[in-house]
């Protein structure tokens, strides 16, 4: 397994000496800066490149090989006139990357937001923070904060009156803090941030787009890119849908492994792969995750490795708990990821996906999930799963 860290370039505050000393030897980076929808020149791309391998000569040696991710520009989602010029100057990209040696591409098809959290700093009973997903400040938002048109109708009597309390609780800093958090979007977003007002336009656009038109529209995207990686060598790794069901009237369609089945179905090559995000498939109790690891061995090519603890009596709400110690069975991932390794005579890139903001770094300016202490725990508890597994060859 490549042990990887993501890195979101020279304003991360996690610096690239840091990331050497936790043992990571693989970054997972993009060129952020640069708009949804152009093309990433080949030299920024080397720039990059050159700044994180720049003292493999003399330290233990960092390389720049995986892309997370190429952002799919809204228009392509939905396949809105004028869009091809967005899918060649995401081949353009995916070239320029080849190019360059990075092979390994992560993106995602979520339409409007990318991956969505309540709270940014939940605390837990140790004292450290976490990421936190509720269901029930989330329906609040989305009925009394955004009063989206006909989001009533997605929300059971119950749901809607525990919202309600919850949103007549909310100092208008609640409000406001709250709206920031779901629609300005988190790091490593790539969707844009939205003012209210632009959110509402942004969600209209898909009116008209049901889970088969935007199916459609990610098939027919793939069909043109997807000899474009072969011929280039480059694996495609999508991402689910975070949280992995529909949003905001929305349609969302990699979320479990069905849409796994028809999204292979459909685009066998086989440089359409995907990335285990193991918290975000894990966030639904339908999803088994030792055995999405085993069922999809050739098509995965990346794995976020992160727990998620589940409400008792809310299962859409969750909190991410440490990397094994959740309602994910991670240790039985990494061994199928292992065997998976062995049987097929290649090396998956993992990362350990966000960690709590704990100890230093609670005082510290740090991306919400991208603390370096948290991430750091739980690569090495990781690194002493596969280490206790590879050693014993259990
Ligand atoms: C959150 C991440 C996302 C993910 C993108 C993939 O931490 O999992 O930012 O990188 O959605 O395209």
């Amino acid at each position: 397994m490549r042990e990887s860290w993501r890195w979101f370039g020279p304003n991360d505050p996690v610096s690239l000496s840091e990331i050497r000393q936790t043992g990571a030897s693989d970054i997972v980076s993009a060129l952020h800066a640069i708009p949804i929808g152009e093309i990433w020149p080949r030299d920024a791309i080397n720039s990059h490149k050159k700044m994180i391998e720049e003292y493999n000569g003399n330290m233990s040696p960092l390389s720049w090989t995986v892309v997370e991710s190429i952002p799919v520009h809204d228009d392509i989602k939905l396949a809105a006139p004028g869009h091809e010029k967005y899918v060649d100057n995401w081949i353009t990209t995916l070239q320029n990357l080849a190019a360059e040696g990075i092979k390994t591409i992560c993106y995602n098809f979520m339409p409007v937001l990318d991956w969505t959290r309540t709270d940014l700093k939940y605390q837990l009973p140790n004292g450290a923070f976490a990421l936190r997903f509720d269901q029930d400040k989330f329906a609040a938002f989305d009925l009394f904060i955004l009063n989206r048109t006909n989001a009533r109708d997605d929300y059971t009597q119950d749901e809607y009156d525990r919202a309600l309390n919850l949103a007549k609780a909310m100092t208008t800093e609640e409000q406001a803090s709250l709206t920031q958090t779901i629609i300005a979007g988190l790091p490593g977003k790539m969707t844009d941030s939205y003012t209210l007002d632009d959110f509402r336009k942004a969600l209209a656009r898909y009116d008209h787009i049901d889970h088969a038109k935007l199916r459609g529209n990610l098939f027919a995207f793939l069909r043109l890119v997807s000899p474009h990686a072969e011929a280039a060598g480059v694996a495609l790794a999508i991402h689910p849908d975070d949280p992995p069901w529909d949003m905001f009237g929305l349609p969302r369609v990699i979320c479990t492994p069905d849409d796994l089945d028809t999204l292979f179905e459909n685009v066998p090559s086989p440089a359409n792969g995907m990335t285990l995000c193991v918290g975000t498939y894990g966030s639904r109790p339908d999803n088994d995750l030792p055995q999405m690891a085993l069922d999809y061995a050739e098509r995965i090519y990346f794995a976020h490795l992160r727990g998620v603890t589940r409400d008792v009596h809310e299962q859409r709400s969750f909190f991410e708990a440490s990397h094994l110690d959740s309602d994910i069975d991670m240790v039985h991932v990494i061994k199928n990821l292992l065997d998976n390794e062995q049987n097929l005579n290649r090396e998956i890139f993992i990362r350990p996906d966000h960690g709590h903001q704990m100890m230093g770094d609670i005082n510290r300016n740090v991306n919400p999930g991208y603390s370096a202490i948290g991430r750091m725990k739980g690569l090495a508890e990781i690194r002493g799963v596969i280490k206790a597994i590879t050693a014993t060859n259990i």
